[in-house]
């Protein structure tokens, strides 16, 4: 049995295509049924659902031997017990730094102000601004970052866009684009040992569906 680690929404989605060119298909809605194990029309290959950002922590202990993960959700949890994540190009989006449209944030760099930065990604936050020699209090968030600036909570948000829209919506403008992120495939290491040729079938057909780059 292979068992591969989505997390519902747009990875669940976007990984349904690649799914499909590896002749798999899931056979229960995710936001219908209330199941976390959904069956597939290939009875050696199913589906668990985890939060996206339990994915990597699945993988790593062999809960699940495949996972599909934002790079962002992997930066953040470190590479360690996971094979070689193969980008597909699904559920792309950029990590940026966002701050209130009347918020002065070049001055405040270049006058070396300590930023209270609101963030869920605080590791790459704290990479981030260390390279460029800005000081910064994180403040951890677990969701609706935007929020954070609005009530004084944060001068700055590092946080994901995708459209934009959500930041125009909160009248806040986007600073500095820190990285492009797209999902990645990671494999558990021990399951690519002992069931090799199911899991390499599955990693060349989503391979070959990968979205050409001239697509996007
Ligand atoms: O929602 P939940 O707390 O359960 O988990 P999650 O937010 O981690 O999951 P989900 O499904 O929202 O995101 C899974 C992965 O999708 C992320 O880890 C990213 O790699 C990727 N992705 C791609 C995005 C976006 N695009 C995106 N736009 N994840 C989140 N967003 C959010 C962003 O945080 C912001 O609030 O959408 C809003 C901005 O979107 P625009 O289009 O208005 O700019
Ligand atoms: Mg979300």
């Amino acid at each position: 049995m292979i068992t591969l680690a989505l997390s519902k929404g747009r990875i669940f989605e976007e990984t349904m295509p690649l799914l499909a060119a590896a002749g798999i298909e899931v056979t229960e809605d995710p936001e219908k049924s209330r199941k976390l194990i959904l069956a597939t029309t290939n009875p050696d290959v199913r589906v668990v659902l985890v939060r996206a950002s339990d994915v990597p922590t699945y993988v790593q202990y062999g809960g699940a031997d495949l996972g599909v993960t934002g790079l962002d959700v992997l930066l953040e949890h470190g590479n360690q017990g996971l094979y070689q994540p193969l980008d597909l190009r699904i559920a792309a989006c950029r990590l940026s730094v966002a701050v209130r449209a009347d918020y002065d944030y070049a001055t405040a760099v270049r006058q070396g102000s300590r930023l209270k930065v609101a963030t869920k990604y605080v590791g790459l936050a704290r990479d981030f601004f260390a390279t460029k020699g800005v000081h910064v209090d994180l403040i951890k968030l677990y969701g609706s970052m935007e929020l954070a600036p609005l009530t004084g909570l944060a001068d700055a948000i590092v946080d994901l866009v995708s459209t934009g829209n959500t930041l125009k919506a909160n009248h806040l403008v986007e600073v500095e684009r820190i990285m492009d992120i797209s999902a990645r495939l990671v494999i558990n290491q021990a399951a690519l040992k002992l069931k090799r040729e199911p899991i390499r079938r599955i990693v060349e057909a989503f391979e070959s569906a990968i979205p050409s780059v001239a697509a996007q």
